[in-house]
C-alpha cells in the first residue's frame, strides 16, 4: 500500500489529481482468463459487505450492525489463478426518505443493472416479509445470473433454513447457497458457483489493485465505521464523514484532519458525549483501526460540524459522492 496523497484542497481534501491513485495494492500470482462483474444486493444489513470482505480476504468495506451502513457501491477485486471478480457492494435497498437515501438506492439499482452476476443476499435470521417480495422483483428487472445468498444460517435452526430454501427454489432460483458470511462459512461455495458464468476476457482492473477508491475515502470509512458502532438511534444515519486535510509529516507519521457531520447541534452534543468522551472514544478507536490499516502512525483530528439537513443537501451530496467514483475501464 502507498500512500501518495497531498495535503487536501476541496471540501473532502481531495486535489486534483487523486482520481489518478488506486492506492489499495495486493500481491497476485498469475491471474486466470476469466473476467466478470458480480453485483452484491440486498436489503440494508443483510451482510453484503461481511460477504466482500470474506470473498476478498481484507476488510475493503466497513461493516456496522446498524443498517444503512454502505451508502455507495463500493468496488472490491479479486484476482486469482481462475481469473477476475469486479465485486459491487452496494447499498442495502430500502424505502428513501432523503436525498441521499435516494441516491443509495439508485447507486444499488444502477451496480445490479452493470453486472454480469447477480448475487442477491438475504438474512435469514429475519422472518421474511414485504422487503424481501420487493427484492425479487427487484432482481427480476434483470436478466443476467442470479444466485440467492442465504445469510447468517449460524442464528438459525436448519428446520427453519429449509421452507427458506424451498421458497427461492419455488421462485426459479436453481442455486441457493447457505452461508455464514461473519463464520466464513460457506462463502468459498459462492466464488465456485460465480466463476461458471463469467466469460474469457482480459481481466478488468490491474490485478495488482484490490480497490479503484481514493485512499481517503476509504478512510473516512473507517472513520465513520467507529462512529456508527458507537452511536444508535437515528444518529447513526445522519452522520457523514469527510477529510478536511492530510499531511505526511514525517516518514511513518501521517497526520489526517476530519470532520464528523450531523444534521443538529443536538445530535453534535451527542456525538461529543459529556466531556468529550464521545469524540475521544471514537477518535481513539478510529486512530488505532488507521494505525493498522495506513500501517503507520497516525495523528487524528476529529471535529463535529452541524450541517443542517445536509442528508437533502445536493452540494454536500455531490462532495461526498465523489470521493468513491469509478475509474474508467
Ligand atoms: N450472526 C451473523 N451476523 C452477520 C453475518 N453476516 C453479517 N453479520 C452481521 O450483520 C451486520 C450487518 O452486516 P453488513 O455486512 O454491514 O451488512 P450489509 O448488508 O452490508 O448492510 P448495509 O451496508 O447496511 O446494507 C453486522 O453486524 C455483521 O457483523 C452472519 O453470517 N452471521
Ligand atoms: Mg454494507
Amino acid at each position: 500500500m502507498t500512500h501518495k496523497d497531498e495535503p487536501g484542497v476541496g471540501f473532502l481534501g481531495l486535489g486534483p489529481d487523486d482520481d489518478q491513485e488506486h492506492l489499495q495494492q495486493v500481491t497476485v500470482p498469475d491471474v486466470g482468463p476469466k473476467s466478470g462483474t458480480v453485483a452484491l444486493v440486498g436489503r440494508p444489513n443483510a451482510g453484503k459487505s461481511t460477504l466482500m470482505n470474506q470473498l476478498l480476504k481484507e476488510k475493503l468495506a466497513i461493516v456496522s450492525d446498524k443498517p444503512q451502513t454502505t451508502r455507495h457501491r463500493l468496488v472490491g477485486i479479486l484476482s486469482e489463478a481462475q481469473g477476475q471478480i469486479v465485486f459491487y457492494d452496494t447499498p442495502g435497498v430500502h424505502r428513501p426518505q432523503h436525498q441521499m437515501n435516494r441516491n443509495m438506492v439508485k447507486a444499488a439499482q444502477e451496480a445490479l443493472n452493470d453486472a454480469d452476476v447477480v448475487c442477491l443476499l438475504v438474512d435469514v435470521s429475519q422472518k421474511p416479509g414485504g422487503g424481501d417480495a420487493f427484492m425479487l422483483e427487484w432482481v427480476a428487472q434483470v436478466t443476467s445470473p442470479k444466485i440467492v445468498v442465504l445469510n447468517k444460517v449460524d442464528l438459525v435452526d436448519k428446520k427453519d433454513l429449509l421452507p427458506r430454501i424451498a421458497m427461492y427454489a419455488e421462485k426459479g432460483f436453481d442455486t441457493i447457497i447457505p452461508i455464514s458470511a461473519l463464520r466464513n462459512d460457506g462463502c468459498e461455495r459462492v466464488l465456485e458457483e460465480i466463476w461458471p458464468h463469467l466469460s474469457d476476457g482480459e481481466a478488468i482492473y490491474d490485478p495488482e489493485l484490490l480497490s479503484i477508491h481514493p485512499e481517503r475515502f476509504l478512510v473516512a470509512e473507517r472513520i465513520r465505521e467507529k462512529v456508527l458502532l458507537q452511536t444508535r438511534d437515528e444518529l447513526p444515519f445522519s452522520i457523514a464523514v469527510v477529510i478536511e486535510g492530510w499531511e505526511e509529516r514525517s516518514a511513518g507519521l501521517i497526520a489526517i484532519y476530519a470532520s464528523i457531520l450531523t444534521e443538529r447541534d443536538g445530535q453534535k452534543k451527542i456525538v461529543i458525549g459529556a466531556k468529550g468522551r464521545g469524540i475521544k472514544s471514537i477518535g481513539t478507536a478510529a486512530r488505532h483501526d488507521l494505525e493498522a490499516y495506513l500501517g503507520c502512525r497516525v495523528f487524528l483530528d476529529l471535529k463535529v460540524r452541524v450541517e443542517k439537513d445536509w442528508r437533502e443537501n445536493r452540494r454536500i451530496l455531490s462532495d461526498l459522492d465523489r470521493a468513491p467514483y469509478e475509474v474508467e475501464r
